[in-house]
Order: structure tokens, then sequence, then C-alpha cells
């Protein structure tokens, strides 16, 4: 049996020369964003990759196939569709079998990246520990997967939606590395500073490239998470923001929203309690992680090219 992945075009010719290449996920695609802004922004972080010199993969399972790469159309499709699955890792195998049409989360895509030999991987914000877990449990798969699986995932943090830190104290757990750009605090997606400090401080693209390459030398499996603050003109300040996620979290709670569906409910109430500008923030930062995760890219592949010539 074949593995079921297949490249795009743009992909397969990146692979055959050796280009970089950035990891893209598709849940906030179809489960993070509304439509159109969806597609809009999806269009615009495929093409910040490329303008930063990188050549962007976006994942997403469909007819049975794990899709490494999405044509326009397919991008299209995706983001207008309805019924598309949030597949996280422990859904990856059925979905294909069933040959439903599957929206990566963070693991997902990490594993799909993996399976597909990307080494680095952009997205908005991390799934993590919710508040409340020492009762529902509920840790994202995510966390874990940043344990296992070697690729470097560059968000904007977490957002405070969740405990921030215990989620933090379980990647120390899992011996997950998170790596702060350019910053002494540990962002929390639409604020800069989350208040808590980086576990560790990265300064330039190529130290994070050099500390991927590393980990795989050492032989320490799982991956890198590198904390790159939304930038200050996009920032939302925390007095604003904190009010609407309580808002949100206690609707959350009063409509008994558990599992899968509590991060795609608290997006979307975030997204109307504030009119639509939570969505500003959130495109700005993740184009931010685009250019950020292309350059490490970059730095990975000329550090390779330079290995093998000595
Ligand atoms: N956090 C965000 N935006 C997102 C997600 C998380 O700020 O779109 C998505 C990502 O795909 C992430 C997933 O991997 O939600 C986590 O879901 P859960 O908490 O159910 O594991
Ligand atoms: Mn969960």
């Amino acid at each position: 049996m074949t593995l079921p992945l297949i490249f795009s075009p743009e992909v397969a010719e990146a692979k055959r020369t050796g280009a970089p290449i950035v990891a893209l996920e598709s849940t906030i695609i179809t489960h993070g964003m509304p439509y159109p802004q969806n597609l809009e922004t999806a269009r615009l972080v495929e093409q910040q990759v490329r303008d930063a010199g990188a050549v962007p993969a976006t994942i997403a399972l469909m007819d049975g196939q794990i899709h490494a790469g999405l044509t326009p159309e397919a991008l299209e499709k995706l983001a207008q569709s309805n019924g598309a699955h949030k597949v996280s890792r422990a859904d990856i195998a059925v979905c294909l079998a069933k040959g439903w049409t599957g929206a990566t989360t963070v693991a997902a895509t990490m594993i799909c990246a993996n399976l597909a030999g990307i080494d680095v991987f952009a997205t908005g914000g991390i799934g993590g520990v919710h508040r409340g877990a020492e009762e529902t449990f509920d840790i994202s798969a995510d966390l874990m997967e940043l344990a296992q699986t070697s690729v470097t995932v560059v968000a904007a943090g977490a957002k405070a939606i969740l405990d921030l830190p215990k989620t933090l104290e379980t990647l120390e757990t899992q011996g997950v590395p998170v790596l702060c750009y350019q910053s002494d605090d540990f962002p929390a997606f639409w604020s800069r500073s989350s208040g808590l400090p980086a576990p560790l401080r990265v300064d330039t693209a190529s130290e994070i490239g050099q500390a991927h390459l590393l980990r795989g030398q050492l032989g320490l499996p799982g991956g890198q998470l590198v904390g790159n603050p939304i930038p200050e003109t996009a920032e939302i300040p925390t007095e604003t923001i904190n009010p609407i996620i309580q808002a949100a979290l206690s609707e959350a709670e009063a409509a008994g929203v558990s599992a899968k569906e509590v991060t795609p409910f608290l997006l979307g109430r975030i997204f109307e309690l504030t009119d639509g500008k939570s969505l500003d923030a959130n495109i700005a930062l993740v184009l931010n992680n685009a250019r950020l995760a292309a350059e490490i890219a970059t730095s990975i592949t000329a550090l390779r090219e330079k290995a093998d010539q000595s």
C-alpha cells in the first residue's frame, strides 16, 4: 500500500529543487474564521510565504489523500465547505478511510508535514490546556504532538481562552522547547505578552533553524514551539479582550459545549463579540508567523546544504 500523500504541483517542484517549504494548517480555515475572510486570509498567508522566499503547503485531507499543498480551486472548495471534519491525530486514518474532507489541526498538520518531509509549519495559535481542565481533562492533542513529531511550529503563543500557565507547564513536562522570538515573555495571541516569562528566548531565525537540526542530531524526538508576538500595531489591549474572553467562556459553559467543539465555539463567539475586530488581529499575526516560518525554513535549507558540502 502506498502512502496516501499527494503534493500540489508547486510543492512537488519545491521538493524536487530542494526549495524551503512551509506547512500551513486548515482547521484555521474551516473552524477558525468565517467565510469569505477565511479564504482571503489563507491566500494572503500563502502569498506571504512566497514573498519571503519559501513555498506554502496548506495541508488538508480530501478524497482519501493527504494533500500537501492545495491548488487555488481546492483551497476555495475547502474554505466554502460546511461539512469539513476537524481532524487531529486520533481522526486522520478514519477520515482517510472514509474519504471525508478533513481540516487538519496543529497536531494533524505536524504529522502530515513530517510525512511530507517538511520541517517548518506556521499557524495562528496552538491548542493547549483549557481552563477547568482539572475537571474536564480537556488538553489539546497539539501539546503531545509537539513532544513527538519533529516539526518546528511558529505560533503567536496561545489564546488566553486557555489556561496558559498550565499549558506551559505541560509543554515543559513533555520536553517541548518553547522559543520566544525576540521577546522575554510568552505571547498570548492578541497580546504581545501573557505576563508569563519566556521559557527560552531566541533572536534570529537562524538560531531556531540550528536548534531544529541539532535536536535531530541529538536524537531528541519532537518539535519546537516558536512563540512569535503579534506586531505591536495589531495588538488588542488585554483590558479590551479579557472581558470578552470571559463572556465567551461563560457562554460555552452554560451551553454545555465540550470536546472538539470548545475551541471553534470560543473563537466564533469572540469574533462576534468583537464585531470582527479579533479577526483583523488574527490575520496580522498569522501573516507575521508565515514570514518568520519562511525565514526559518530558508535557514534550515541553507544549513543542510552547507553540511552536505563539508
Ligand atoms: N487556536 C486558535 N485558533 C485555531 C485553533 C486553535 O487560536 O484555529 C485550532 C487549531 O487548529 C488547533 C486546534 O490545533 O484549534 C486545537 O483544537 P483542540 O483544542 O480541540 O485540540
Ligand atoms: Mn480539546
